[in-house]
């Protein structure tokens, strides 16, 4: 495989690709990996490649010269364009195990606010981000991703290794232990000292259920579970009940059934009834509806306002927009 990368800070990746995994599937053969720096392309005298966005704002954008002839000289017939950025859909072991099919991937680290759009609508392939936390710029994603790629290949990191990790995948490993057999009067769990392989390798996978279940919840619906794992799943926690302190603490204080409902989730008609349980006396419903009436509604509409124009406009969301039109309607 190849990956080319073109970025603003080419020494960054120095450090990290001489060692670990990248700098030996690098001297196996199995990658070839080269960096470009975008000032290359640059052919004013001041060599530049950002401008301020236009409509105002912080920040400098990346423009589409020197940029789009950067990557399309790097691309050549066969590369697939990935631009890293906050912007991107997630990036995960899926996406890794995807891109590791390609024999030529192009990333592009994004600095500064960001690249011109016309540059992702013409020339990059996917856009992909490494989480929901803002980082400087897109030098270490695509380092991440380079990594995460590259101990994919054929012949870069042990074949078993790889091989275990798919009867787990989606899973979060579950606890491991080396010697001493006790430490500061914890003792590594019996059965992994027992010789006994195929207890062990249940007791792992329990483990690795019922981790995954507790930590990443999220995970769980995507894992490959068998029925009867899943059936002895922890049942997920119940929403906590909403105490009637706080629902009689919220009517006492002026705010309707409901808004109460709403805001807590739960049906108006249980509001009221936990309400009068609690010995609550219920104010009458209001007798005047809220916003707009019917027939002003109905004029308004036939200007050719939409729906969601008579909201804004009312102040008020676009159902009750929609139930004074079918009143309007009924008369
Ligand atoms: C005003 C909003 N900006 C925050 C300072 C947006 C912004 C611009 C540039 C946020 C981050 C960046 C630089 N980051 C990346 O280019 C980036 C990134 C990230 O920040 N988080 C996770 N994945 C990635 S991939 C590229």
């Amino acid at each position: 495989m190849r990956i080319d990368v073109i970025t603003l800070f080419p020494k960054m990746f120095d450090g990290p690709f001489a060692e670990s995994i990248v700098a030996r599937a690098r001297a196996a053969g199995r990658l070839e990996l080269v960096i470009h720096d975008l000032r290359g392309w640059a052919r004013d005298r001041h060599r530049t490649v950002d401008d301020v966005p236009y409509g105002g704002g912080a920040g400098m954008v990346l423009k589409p010269e020197p940029l789009v002839p950067a990557i399309r000289e790097i691309k050549g017939g066969d590369g697939h364009v990935v631009l890293l950025s906050a912007q991107g859909r997630r990036f995960d072991e899926a996406t890794a195990r995807r891109l590791a099919e390609h024999a030529h991937l192009v990333l592009v680290a994004g600095h500064y606010e960001g690249v011109d759009e016309r540059v992702i609508e013409s020339d990059i392939d996917e856009e992909l981000s490494i989480g929901d936390y803002v980082v400087t710029g897109g030098e270490l994603p695509a380092m991440v991703v380079i990594d995460a790629v590259a101990r994919l290949l054929p012949g870069v990191i042990d074949a078993a290794s790889l091989e275990e990790e798919s009867h787990t995948t989606g899973l979060l490993e579950g606890p491991q232990y080396t010697r001493p057999p006790e430490f500061e009067g914890r003792r590594v769990p019996a059965v992994l000292v027992s010789g006994d392989h195929a207890s062990i390798a249940k007791w792992r996978r329990a483990e690795a259920v019922r981790r995954t279940a507790e930590r990443r919840p999220d995970l769980i619906d995507a894992a490959a579970l068998t029925p009867a794992e899943r059936a002895r799943l922890p049942r997920p926690a119940a929403k906590a009940p909403v105490p009637d302190a706080d629902l009689v603490a919220a009517y006492r204080s002026g705010i309707g059934s409901y808004r109460i409902a709403a805001h807590f989730g739960i049906s108006p008609a249980t509001v009221r009834s936990r309400l009068r349980a609690a010995g609550v006396r219920l104010r009458a419903a209001r007798s005047t509806p809220r916003g707009p009436t019917a027939a002003e509604v109905a004029r308004m509409r036939a200007t050719g306002l939409t729906v969601r124009e008579l909201a804004r406009h009312y102040g008020v969301s676009h159902v009750t927009i929609l139930d004074r039109l079918k009143k309007d309607r009924s008369k």
